[in-house]
């Protein structure tokens, strides 16, 4: 028997319940076998999640239901099961019973009926249903383009267009972003590699060193947290003397324009100085940062190093062009929020929801990309590093590794 009490020690409000099932435990141990037992905090920011997932097919079926929800539109089912994925992406084994799920927090009826037909089964009905359904197959591909949200992508299907060539042919109005999301759509679904974003931190960190010499640019998003590969290339640019930062994004962006990077880039400005309600408390959960989202060219491995950024320079050989398309995330904060912006933009993105809720319900506080408010004491607190903002909410730090919930 290996009981795992996993995390009882952990601060706050996880409440671990551990359920010993004697008559399950002893048939396993009469059959030899290995039965754990599970507990995990209930907020995903009071637990470690690294990456080796030991039970990614449960988390795969469970996601695909999240993605399915999202694209109907109701984002709570979407969070119930996000939520359950991210329970089992913490355990330390591989679940092979639902008695060993007994007391573990966040997974409903639902989410414990999908498991338990693929433990018994090897496949959930559901889960495959949904794989397989038109609408959800054309949802997929139509928000697969960069700039096309749910509700655009839904009114396409209405009017018929459920793939990308009924979507070129039929010619619906196009915004820019979309024009350039259905350009490079190849492109921008196949993952981007730690050395591609590697090679993307390069040109951004001399463009950012050529416009503001001493300002400082990190990798922050999926890369941030060690994973191998993921959709884009987030970045978070600030400068030690709070205040030269800004404007940095028109300068970044002219010079990458210069060498020919940029496929496409949408710029805004920073917005934390306005409104009333103060840095904390956005009206929306949008950021205020001063933000580029582009799509970089970045040449091929084989055309790197050359110092070779013009990739039109290289024709296309036999359909195989020397460059690809990646999106990237430019990101530039004062250094007095660079705290709360590298916090919030690490991710993963369960673990920044986990981590705000957190901060409501259990601290009473309000949690931003910009700032830390305490509703009690009617204050912000200040923090000059994640561990510091971690301190003040009571929880014990995570590193960022360990952030993929
Ligand atoms: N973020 C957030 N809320 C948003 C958008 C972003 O909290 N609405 C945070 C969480 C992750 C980070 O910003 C970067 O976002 P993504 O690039 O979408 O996520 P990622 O974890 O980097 O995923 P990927 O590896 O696929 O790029
Ligand atoms: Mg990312």
């Amino acid at each position: 028997l290996l009981d795992i009490s996993w995390y009882t020690e952990s601060v706050g409000a996880g409440h671990p319940v551990e359920i010993l099932d004697r008559h399950k435990l002893q048939e396993q141990q009469r059959r030899g076998a290995e039965f754990v037992m599970f507990s995990v905090p209930s907020y995903a920011c009071q637990r470690r999640t690294s990456l080796d997932n030991r039970n990614a097919v449960l988390t795969d079926a469970l996601s695909l239901l999240a993605d399915n929800a999202e694209l109907s539109g109701d984002e709570g089912r979407g969070v119930a099961f996000r939520r359950a994925a991210a329970v089992l992406k913490a355990l330390p084994k591989p679940v092979t019973d639902t008695t060993q799920l007994r007391g573990l927090p966040c997974l409903g009826e639902h989410s414990l009926r999908v498991i338990k037909d693929i433990l018994e089964d090897g496949a959930s009905d559901e889960v495959e249903s949904t794989r397989r359904s038109e609408r959800y197959k054309a949802l997929k591909v139509l928000t697969g383009v960069f700039g096309v949200g749910v509700k655009t992508a839904d009114r396409w299907i209405r009017e018929g267009i459920r793939d990308l060539q009924r979507l070129r042919d039929s010619g619906p109005a196009l915004n820019r972003a979309q024009q350039a999301g259905l350009q490079h759509y190849d492109d921008l679904n196949q993952p981007v590699t730690r050395a591609e974003a590697d090679a993307i931190a390069e040109i951004v960190e001399r463009a950012v060193a050529s416009v503001l010499p001493g300002a400082q640019t990190t990798l922050t998003g999926g890369f941030r947290r060690g994973k191998l590969t993921g959709h884009d290339v987030d970045f978070l640019i600030t400068h030690p003397e709070e205040g030269r930062e800004e404007g940095l994004v028109p300068k970044v962006v002219s010079w990458l324009e210069s060498e020919g990077v940029l496929l496409y880039q949408k710029t805004a400005r920073n917005s934390y100085l306005e409104g009333r309600d103060g840095p904390g408390r956005p009206s929306s959960s949008m950021d205020r940062f001063e933000t580029c989202f582009s799509i970089f060219k970045l040449p091929r491995e084989e055309k790197r190093g050359a110092g070779q950024t013009h990739g039109a320079a290289c024709g296309p050989e036999a359909g195989h062009k020397p460059w690809r398309a990646v999106r990237v995330d430019l990101v530039v904060s004062p250094v007095s929020q660079f705290a709360f912006a590298l916090l919030g933009w690490t991710g993963s993105k369960l673990f920044e929801r986990e981590l705000r809720r957190w901060a409501r319900h259990e601290k009473a506080m309000s949690l931003s990309s910009h700032a830390l408010y305490d509703n009690k004491q009617r204050r912000y607190l200040r923090a000059a590093s994640e561990e510091e903002i971690f301190a003040h909410l009571g929880l014990e730090f995570i590193p960022p590794s360990e952030r993929n919930a």
